[in-house]
Formats: structure tokens, sequence, C-alpha cells
């Protein structure tokens, strides 16, 4: 067998290292890293299911013009020609990139030097728009530069670590894992702020449940407060400006805006106040909102004031969501920024940039902003549009609107590793990309930590790394430097640039890398040039003009009120198994078991005032878009501001598509979106009829309402429709493309239909159908797939084979029957106690709130007492 390969995982901001070795049988076996500083070995569910998704299976293999495979030669000088033809035409703005934080620092500086350099124009903005714009922002404004001050260790050694918009657990796992064992070991106590109660709350010591919006406020009662009780830093105050305004602004917030109780307020402040060793994590909570960028200051605000940060154990730590967020934004990969921390708008360095670049034309202001570039779009104002490794027709607000956008451009190209993701299909040239394993590369963690990206196995047909489609179109348009030969070349390009940076004064400098093997280079954390790798401005200076830390005055504001007595706010964001727009999570069986289906988290007063059942199906719609969820009541949601998860597709879902209902309403000053408060209205999906099937071949449906989940063996689909349709069995003869049934059980009267497709003896589909929410022990029927199983009808599993539920623990298959049976025949105390029964939350551990949250629960603890 051969050795492992050392690599870094895809997904998540906290950058674990991964070790991926050959099984022997045509697999990958993976593990975590232990040698790597992140996450010394751990692995969250999704890093450990990486293997079941690095399949080549329904991949892009080759580059398609309108559908019909090309050779590469000619989907490049199509695009070449069509970007030139464009800019010859209609000048250089009227073209543009959309790229992503989970492209490669490499195919980032490609992407970048092309597009400021030599097309000169800045019209390159990428998916960290929807999500770290707020934060850059906010540190430019504090620091004078993008600059996250603290690295992991800093909450490990805190003693009061505070999560304000972030659902660390299910986010940053192995982060969050880390911070619960200090927690363990040092009795670190934990705050979560967010509106609603998450995984995220268990092992926290206090949620505050805050009004949606309202953190502006609550940091600015805390800076209040620090004043008023001689908290403040009179020893680091004078490397700060600011404060005498800062606190003027503070003092005209309220505690009433943030909804909190004068308890849980004054605990707050006191656990904030009273303990010098403070961490505030904050993510998107935070960042997504129309007055993002003033929260963040407002969170700077309390950590400048009193010296906390840059110091172990303390500091404002915004922490990044995509692998490679932090990477793009030191490449300069926003449209209003240069590369390693320059600045477009500076003369000076953008003069630097060009002559190290020898560049005919370099772009000399901002360029549009996400939310704005797909408006151009739209109107005509960009005419020829690349889009790499992202997929805006799902992900940003005013979904349909882009999607449309998008449609109707006059050219298009897309790089993806999918033929069919939303935006895939709207493309018209589409070039196929080497995955994860498959390419090489750098990313930065959210900690500044540089780490390698490794191929480990061979790409499928002709399918070709981002950087070099990038440096080929540079260079069938005519332009020089993008002659590289692989990433390395790129890599010490950037390693050179970066020295340059660092003469004008920027703190990323990275020259110090200068001449290392790439091939075998460790992870390593920047600054590395002048300083050993470590923690920004406890020493007082800034990168500021006149050398000082900025407070900035925060006129906190709640977000614009709703427009009518029956909206709702609808909370948007993550779950734990899913990555995104589940391109690749979403081929893993085990990761689908854990939430299968797009829903609506609502509370259920909510629910009974708008007649939702449970399990039934809501119609949220708003003027821009709708949508259809499966209503799933719940406590944690504040009433009148449900939640619902980002991740469904048109490729998953009928109609699943968050953001098709989310406002393109920006930050003024980020321009990023506010994608956690969209004004909606919510009305029972009147369903004449519900279903569910399982089947061994993919198919697609085409009633109303359908949700689409890999499962082992095949797929399982949640449907529903407004029309019964006249002869169910030949209806479901045609959903499955298989003649039959074989076994019907009916009754009419009752509206229940029941049917099973048997292939040679074997389970090859079966349909459930009822006028209410399909009752049935789904994860029973998902088993029987491909078995010979003549009961299957029946719907449920024999007496003698307990029925386990539905999917707790993935990396184990534990289901939540299993679980609360045994605890209580078992009277299990402790998460502990699972595992050492069960094996649940004994892996990667991602699952372990939400055994707390089962053990928590009252009725069960009498049971088990
Ligand atoms: N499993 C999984 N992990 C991921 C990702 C994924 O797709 N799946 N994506 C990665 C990426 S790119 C990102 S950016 C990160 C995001 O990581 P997070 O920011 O932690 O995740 P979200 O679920 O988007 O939002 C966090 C929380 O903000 C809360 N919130 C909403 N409104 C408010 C408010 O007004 N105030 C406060 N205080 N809180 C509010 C929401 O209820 C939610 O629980 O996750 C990364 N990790
Ligand atoms: N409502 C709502 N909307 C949100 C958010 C939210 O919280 N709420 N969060 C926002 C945030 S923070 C983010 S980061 C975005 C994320 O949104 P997106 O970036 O749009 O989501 P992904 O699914 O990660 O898209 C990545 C695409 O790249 C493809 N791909 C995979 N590997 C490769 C490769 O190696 N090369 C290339 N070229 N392509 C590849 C995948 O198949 C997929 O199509 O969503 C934003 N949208
Ligand atoms: S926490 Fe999970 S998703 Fe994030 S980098 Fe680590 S293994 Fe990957
Ligand atoms: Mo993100």
């Amino acid at each position: 067998m051969n050795a492992a390969i050392r690599t870094t995982c895809p997904y998540c901001g906290v950058g674990c290292g991964v070790l991926a070795a050959p099984d022997g049988q045509g697999g990958m076996t993976i593990s975590g890293d232990a040698d790597h500083p992140a996450n010394r070995g751990r692995l969250c569910v999704k890093g450990a299911a990486l293997g079941e998704t690095i399949g080549t299976k329904g991949r892009l293999t080759a580059p398609r013009v309108n559908g019909d495979e090309v050779a590469w030669d000619k989907a490049l000088e199509m695009i070449a020609t069509r970007f030139t033809q464009t800019i010859a035409d209609h000048g250089p703005e009227s073209v543009a990139l959309y790229v992503s934080g989970q492209l490669l620092t490499e195919d980032y500086y490609v992407a970048n030097k092309l597009m400021k350099g030599f097309i000169g124009s800045a019209n390159i903005d990428t998916n960290s728009r929807l999500c770290m714009a707020s934060s850059v922002a906010g540190h430019r404004r504090a620091f004078g530069s993008d600059t996250v001050p603290g690295l992991y260790e800093d909450l490990e050694l805190a003693d009061v670590v505070v999560l304000v918009g972030s659902n660390l657990a299910w986010c940053h796992p192995v982060l969050h894992q880390r911070l619960l064992a200090a927690k363990a070991a040092r009795g670190t106590k934990i705050i979560v702020i967010d509106p609603r109660r998450t995984a995220t709350c268990e092992g926290a010591d206090l949620h505050l449940a805050i009004a949606p919006g309202a953190d502006a406020h609550l940091f600015n009662l805390l800076l209040c407060h620090l004043a008023d009780e001689d908290r403040l830093d009179q020893d680091f105050l004078p490397h700060v400006t600011g404060l005498a305004e800062a606190l003027q602004a503070a003092r005209q917030s309220t505690a009433d805006s943030t909804g909190l109780s004068p308890d849980d307020l004054r605990r707050f402040l006191a656990l904030w106040s009273g303990h010098e060793r403070v961490v505030t994590v904050y993510s998107q909570g935070i960042n997504q909102s129309d007055s993002g960028t003033d929260k963040v200051n407002a969170i700077l605000n309390c950590h400048l004031a009193t010296g906390r940060i840059g110091r172990p154990g303390t500091g404002p730590f915004s922490v990044t969501g995509q692998p490679n967020a932090m990477g793009g934004r030191e490449v300069g990969g926003l449209a209003n920024m240069l590369a390693c921390h320059l600045d477009l708008e500076n003369p000076d360095h953008r003069t630097a940039v060009q002559t190290f670049w020898r560049s005919p034309r370099m772009a000399d202001k901002p360029g549009l902003k996400a939310i704005d570039l797909f408006r151009a779009v739209e109107d005509r104002r960009i005419r020829a549009l690349w889009i790499l490794h992202t997929n805006p027709a799902v992900s940003m607000p005013e979904a349909d609107r882009v999607a449309r956008a998008i449609a109707a451009c006059d050219f298009v190209a897309v790089s993806d590793i999918w033929p069919d993701t939303d935006t895939a299909r709207l493309a018209h040239v589409l070039l196929p990309a080497t995955a994860w394993g498959e390419k090489d590369g750098t990313v930065t963690n959210s900690e500044r930590m540089i780490s390698r990206q490794r191929a480990f196995m061979p790409a499928p047909g002709q399918a070709r790394p981002d950087w070099w489609q990038l440096a080929q179109v540079a260079q069938r348009m005519g332009f020089a430097g993008f002659d590289w030969s692989g990433p390395q070349d790129i890599f010490a390009e950037y390693v050179a640039l970066s020295g340059v940076a660092g003469a004008l004064g920027s703190d990323f400098d990275i020259s110090g890398l200068a001449g290392s093997d790439y091939g075998a280079m460790e992870p390593v954390r920047w600054p590395v040039a002048t300083k050993s790798g470590g923690r920004f401005f406890g020493d007082g200076a800034f990168h500021t003009p006149d050398g000082r830390g900025r407070m900035v005055p925060v006129a906190a504001r709640l977000p614009s009120a709703l427009g009518a007595e029956t909206s709702l706010r609808l909370n948007t964001g993550r779950i734990r198994d899913q990555w995104h727009t589940m391109t690749r999570t979403g081929m893993a069986a085990r990761l689908m078991q854990h939430l299968g289906e797009p829903y609506l988290e609502i509370h259920p007063s909510d629910a009974l005032r708008l007649g939702l059942g449970d399990a039934t199906l809501a119609e949220v719609f708003n003027p821009l878009g709708r949508a259809i969820l499966r209503v799933l009541k719940s406590e944690a949601v504040q009433p009148g501001h449900p939640f619902a998860p980002m991740h469904w597709t048109g490729q998953t879902a009928s109609s699943g598509r968050i953001d098709a209902l989310v406002p393109g309403l920006c930050d003024p000053v980020s321009g990023q979106p506010a994608s956690k408060s969209a004004e909606v209205t919510i009305r029972p999906y009147q369903a004449a009829w519900y279903g569910f099937a399982v089947s061994r071949k993919d198919v697609q449906p085409d009633c109303a309402y359908w949700a689409k989940a890999t499962v082992d063996g095949g797929v399982q689909l949640e449907l529903a429709g407004g029309e019964i349709p006249e002869d169910w069995p030949s209806w479901a003869s045609r959903l499955f493309g298989l003649s039959g049934p074989s076994a019907v059980l009916a009754d009419p009267a009752l509206g229940v239909h029941r049917m099973a497709f048997f292939d040679q003896g074997r389970l090859a589909a079966a349909l459930f159908v009822a006028r209410s929410p399909v009752l049935l022990s789904r994860p029973h029927l998902v088993q029987a797939l491909g078995e010979r199983d003549a009961t299957v009808l029946a719907g449920r599993p024999a007496a003698d084979r307990p029925d386990p539920g539905p999917t707790v623990c993935a990396c184990l298959n534990v289901g939540l029957n299993t679980i609360l049976q045994a605890i209580t025949s078992d009277g299990l105390m402790t998460v502990d106690a699972i595992g050492v029964a069960l094996g649940a939350g004994t892996n990667c551990g991602s699952c372990r709130p939400e055994l707390a949250t089962l053990l928590a629960r009252p009725n069960l603890r009498e049971a088990a007492e």
C-alpha cells in the first residue's frame, strides 16, 4: 500500500490536515493528520466522509460548448476571443470574473492578475462578498488592514469565549471541539449570542437569544458598561483613537432593543468585563447584515478599548467560512483590494504591483461588488462573464433574478466539476475543473495558517486545474507572464510579490518562504518574513496612517421594520452535514441521513397561527420568489423568526432554493448582503397527497413538490402534489421508469396507496402515498432497497427488527430510536455513556451536542431515573 498523502480538508475555514491513503480497492481511506496544528488528527463528519465524495461518476470530464463536447483548444479560444472582442467593443468594464473562496491561492492569484493587471478592470468579485466582506471592511476601518489578530490557541487560553452569530458546533466543528476540550480542562465560560438555540448552545454557560439584528446595540451597551465600570485599559488607550466618539454613539443604544432579560444582560456584561482573557468569535450572524460592518466595529471597539487584542487568550476573532476565504483576502480576490493586502486605490501600491507584473494596464478603481456585478450582467453593462468554483444561481440573494441575468448574458463560461449544477446549466462554455484530491496548491485557514492541498488521485477525463484554465485564456488573449509550468511557479511569484508588498509596509509578507520546497511544504503561519508566526496588535502598533487602532462610532440600528403585519423574518444558514449547494456532500449517503430535506424551523405558536401542521409543507413566499419547505416545529427559534437552511438547489428539490427569497439588500460599506433577515409570508401548502419513495435508479419526479437525497444503493424522495393522479400504479411506473408494480396495497377511500417494484425478486423501487404526511420508517425502507423483502409494504420493520429511526451519529450510523431506547433502558446519563454503549459520538464528535440535547429531554430523564 502506498504511503498516505498529506493534504487539507476542502470544506470549512478551520483548515484541518487530512491524510489520504489508497485503500487498495480503488478507494481512499481518509483520516485526520495528527501533525497538523489546526486539528491534531481530528476530523468532523464532513471531513471524515470525504472518501465517499471523491468518485468520478457523473463528473464533467470534457469542455463543452452549448452542450457539445469540444477540444480544450476550442473552448479556451472561444473564451479568449469573446472576452477580447467584448473589451474591444465595450471596454474592459464590460467583462467580469466571479470567483470563490474555495479556489486555491494559486488559482486566485492568476484570476486577480489577469483581471486587475491585464484586462485592466477590477470587475472580479468573489462569493466571499456574501461571507467575509463586512469583517474585511470592519478590520480595515479599525486596524488599517484586513488582519485577523489572533490564533485558534486563544480560544483555548481564554477565560471567556463569546460566540456571536456563529454556530461553531456545526460550521467549525473541530475548532468547537478544541474549545469544549479547553472548557473541560480549565472551565472556560462560553456565551452564545444567537436568536436561535443552536447545537452550539450545548456546552455553553449562557445563551442570549438576542432580538434579530440587535448585536450592535449589545456591544454598544458593553462599551458603555466597560467605561462606566472603569474597565478600560489606560495603558493601551494611547494606541487607540476615537474612544470619545464611539462612546457617545454607544450611549444611544438601549437595553430594550436587545430583547434580552435584565438578568441575562447583566450576566453577559459581568462575564465580559470581569475577565481579562476574552475572545469574541463572530461569523455570519454578524457579517450578513445590512449594517454588518458597524456590527463588526461595535465588537472591535470593545476589544480595542480594553486592550484585549493580540495577547494570548484575547481578541476579536472572525472565523472564515470557506477553506481559502483567508487566502483569497490575502491575494486580493475582492473587487476593492489589490494583492498582498495592498490597496487598489493607493497609486504607489498600484505602481509597485504593475511594475512587478509588467502589466500593460492596471485597474485604478474598485470593481463591482457581487450584487452590483450581477445587476450589471442583468442590464448588459457586463456582457461576458466567467464563473469559477461557485454556484451563484443558488447562493446569491435574489437567486431567481441572478439566474435569469446569467441566462440572458451574451457570453457565460463556467468552470465546475459537475455538468449540471444550477449555474453550469446556464453556461455557453463549460470547463471541467480538477477537484479536491486531484489538484495541487495552497489554502490559508482562519488563523493565517498556509497549508498545502495535494493531489492523490488522477483527474478524470480531460479535467484541468482552474489556474491552468485562467492562464491559458490569458495567454490566448495575448498577455505575457502567464506561462507557469505548475502551481509551484505561481506560488513562487506570489511569494516574491509579497516581498514587494512588505517593503511598502504591508503585513502580508511571506517572502521568507522564498526558495522553500513547495512539494514538502509544512503548514506555516504568517507573518513569516520578519517575526515568528504570531499575533497582531498586542504591541499597539496598527496599520493605520498614524499607527493607532481606530474605534468607530456605531449608531446601532435594527433591521428595517417588516412591511406587513403578516410577515415573518426568515433566518437562513447551515446544517451540520451539508456543504453549501451540496454538490459534494450531497453525494454521501451518510451525510444525507441527518437532515435530508429542505425544511422550515418555525416556532409552534407561529405554526398554530398559520395553520401549519407538523411535517406538513409550508409555502414561503415574497415578491422575489417562493419555496416549499417541510414544517419542523421547534422552540429553538423565536416567534416571528423562522429558520431555513441554504443548501437545497434545483437539482435536489423542486422549490428549496432559499436565496430565491433573500433580497439583495447590502451593507453600504462592505457590499455584503443581509442573508439572515428576508421578509416572507408563510401559508400552508395545500397538498392533495403526500408521498415517500425509494429507487435504486436516480429518477426525476415531475410533481409539485419533491426533494431528493442520496441513500445507500439509490435515492429517496419526499413527494407531494396538488392534484391526485388518476391511476397511481401507472404514475409510479412512469416515475421509476419500471414496468409493474409487482405488489400493491391500497385503501383508496383513505387515500393510501403503497406499491413495490421488484426486479428479479429484489426491491428496485417503492412508493408510499397518503393524504397526510407519510408516516413510515424511512431508514427501514431504504435498507430494503435491493433486498428480497416481501413485507416491505408494511412500512415498518418486523417486530423482531427494531427501527433505528433517523440517523443522529452519521459516522457509526446510530439512529435516534436506538439512542432514546438506550438512554431509557440502560439509564444513560452522559454523552460519554452513550458513546460507551452505542459508539455514537465517539468518532468525529459532530453529533455530541445533539446527544446532549437528547439527554436533556425532560421526559427522558424521568424515564431514565
Ligand atoms: N456544515 C457546514 N459548515 C460550514 C459551511 C457549510 O456549508 N456547512 N460553510 C462554511 C462557510 S462558507 C461559512 S461562511 C461558515 C458560516 O458559519 P456560521 O456563521 O456559524 O453559520 P450560519 O449558519 O450561516 O450562521 C450562524 C448563526 O447566525 C445566527 N444569526 C442569524 N441572525 C442573527 C443575528 O441577528 N444575530 C446573531 N447574533 N446571530 C444571528 C443564525 O441563527 C445562525 O445560527 O460555515 C462554514 N462551515
Ligand atoms: N441565504 C443564504 N445564502 C447564502 C449564505 C447564507 O448563509 N444564507 N451564505 C453565503 C456564503 S457565506 C457563501 S460562502 C456562499 C457559498 O455559495 P457557493 O460558493 O455558491 O456554494 P458551493 O456549493 O460551495 O459552490 C461551489 C461550486 O464549485 C464547484 N466545485 C467544486 N470543486 C471545484 C473545483 O475544484 N473547481 C471548480 N471550478 N469548481 C468546483 C461545486 O460543484 C459548486 O458548484 O453562499 C452564500 N449564500
Ligand atoms: S472542521 Fe470539518 S469541515 Fe472543517 S476543515 Fe475540519 S474536517 Fe473539514
Ligand atoms: Mo461563507
